[in-house]
C-alpha cells in the first residue's frame, strides 16, 4: 500500500495496487492508447471516470429543462421543430453516457439515484431560468459553444467508450450551436425590442457560461490527475480562455455587448483578458443553492416517477420474451 500525493490540491489517492500494473497503465496511457473496458485500470482511474461521465450524462438530461420549458413557445413551427430535435439530442447524449459510464461496473438506477439523493453533481449553467425566446438562442450559442469546446478534446480522452460518445455528441453540439447563433442572428437584427432581449440574455449567460469550464486550475483538486490520466487533455483555465477569445468576435458580429468592462485583447498573450468571475456564486451553484435548483431536481424526480410504469412495461415485455425464447 502507497500513497501518491500530486500537489498540494490533488486529493491523496490511496492505492493498495500492484505497482507493476500501475506502472503498465500509466504508460498506456502515457502513450495516448485507449483504455477500454475489460482493461485492468486503477481504482482511482474508474472512479474519477465515473464521477465526471455520469455528472456530463446528468447534465445532458437536466438541461433539457430549461429548453423544454420553451418547445411549446417557440415562435414558428420552424423554431418549435428544430428545438424539439435539439432537445431528443441532448436525451440521446445523456444515454450514450450512462451507458459509458455502466461499462465502467456502475448501474444506471446507481446513477440516477445519486442525482435525485443530490450526491452526485450537474452542472451549475442549468441551474438558471430561460426568461425569455431570446434565452434559447444564448443557450444554444453560449452553453452550447461552450460544451463545444470542453468536448471536443474529450474525443481523445484516455477510456475508449467515453471518446467514441464524444464523437457523436459533438456533431450534434456543433449544430446546437449553430442554431442557437442563429437565433441570436435574427433578434439582433431585429426590432428595438428584439436587440434589447438578445442582449439582456447575453447579459445572463454570460457569467455563468463561463463557470461551466470549473473552478481556477489553481483551485481545481481533480485537474492535475485527470490531465496525467488524459481523462482531460485541457485545463479548466485553459478550455475557458479559448472560449472568451473565439466568442468576442462573435458578439462583435451580432452588434452585442459582452458584460464585462475588464474585456480587452492582450497582444503580449494572444489573447483576451477578462474580468473576475465571481467564484462564490459558483460554488453556491455547486451546493445546490442555484436559482431554479429546487425546480429542476423536482422536475427530474417527477419525470423518474411517472415513468415507472414504462420501465415496468419494459422488464415485463423483456421477460416475456425471454420465457418464449426459453420455450
Ligand atoms: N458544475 O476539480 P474540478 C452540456 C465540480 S452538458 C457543477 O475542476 P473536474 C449541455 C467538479 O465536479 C455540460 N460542478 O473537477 C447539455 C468537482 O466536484 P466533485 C456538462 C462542477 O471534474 C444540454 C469540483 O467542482 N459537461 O453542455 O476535473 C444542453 C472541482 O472541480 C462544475 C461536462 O460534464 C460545474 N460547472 O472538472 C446544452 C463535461 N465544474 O465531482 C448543453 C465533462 C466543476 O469532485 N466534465 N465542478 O465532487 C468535465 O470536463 C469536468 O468534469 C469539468 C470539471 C471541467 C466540468
Amino acid at each position: 500500500m502507497y500513497t501518491t500525493e500530486m500537489s498540494k490540491t490533488v486529493k491523496p489517492i490511496e492505492v493498495a495496487e500492484d505497482p507493476a500494473l500501475v506502472e503498465a497503465f500509466e504508460a498506456r496511457v502515457a502513450a495516448d492508447e485507449f483504455i477500454e473496458p475489460k482493461d485492468w485500470m486503477p481504482d482511482a482511474y474508474r472512479k474519477t471516470l465515473v464521477r465526471q461521465i455520469s455528472q456530463h450524462a446528468h447534465s445532458e438530461i437536466v438541461g433539457m429543462l430549461p429548453e423544454g420549458n420553451w418547445i411549446t413557445r417557440a415562435p414558428s413551427l420552424r423554431r418549435k421543430a428544430i428545438l424539439l430535435a435539439k432537445v431528443q439530442d441532448e436525451a440521446g447524449h445523456g444515454l450514450y453516457l450512462y451507458c459509458a459510464a455502466e461499462t465502467l461496473g456502475t448501474s444506471r438506477e446507481q446513477m440516477i439515484d445519486a442525482l435525485h439523493s443530490g450526491k452526485a453533481k450537474y452542472s451549475t449553467i442549468f441551474n438558471y431560468p430561460t426568461l425569455t425566446w431570446a434565452d434559447i438562442g444564448a443557450i444554444g450559442w453560449l452553453v452550447d459553444g461552450a460544451a463545444i469546446m470542453n468536448q471536443v478534446p474529450l474525443q481523445r480522452t484516455s477510456y475508449g467508450p467515453y471518446a467514441r460518445a464524444m464523437v457523436r455528441v459533438c456533431k450534434e453540439e456543433s449544430f446546437h450551436q449553430r442554431q442557437g447563433y442563429e437565433i441570436m442572428i435574427a433578434l439582433a437584427n431585429g426590432t428595438p425590442e428584439q436587440r434589447r432581449m438578445a442582449q439582456d440574455a447575453l447579459n445572463r449567460w454570460w457569467w455563468p457560461s463561463l463557470m461551466m469550464f470549473g473552478p481556477p486550475d489553481d483551485n481545481s483538486p481533480n485537474t492535475e490527475r485527470s490531465m496525467r490520466w488524459r481523462i482531460k487533455r485541457e485545463t479548466n483555465d485553459e478550455l475557458r480562455q479559448k472560449f472568451v477569445d473565439i466568442t468576442k468576435p462573435q458578439a462583435d458580429y451580432l452588434g452585442l455587448t459582452i458584460p464585462d468592462a475588464a474585456l480587452a485583447w492582450n497582444e503580449e498573450k494572444g489573447g483576451h483578458d477578462y474580468g473576475e468571475i465571481d467564484w462564490e456564486e459558483f460554488y453556491a451553484v455547486v451546493r445546490g443553492e442555484g436559482p431554479v435548483a429546487r425546480e429542476r431536481m423536482e422536475a427530474r424526480r417527477k419525470a423518474w416517477d411517472d415513468g415507472a410504469w414504462v420501465r415496468d412495461a419494459a422488464a415485463a415485455h423483456e421477460a416475456k420474451r425471454q420465457a418464449k425464447a426459453a420455450a
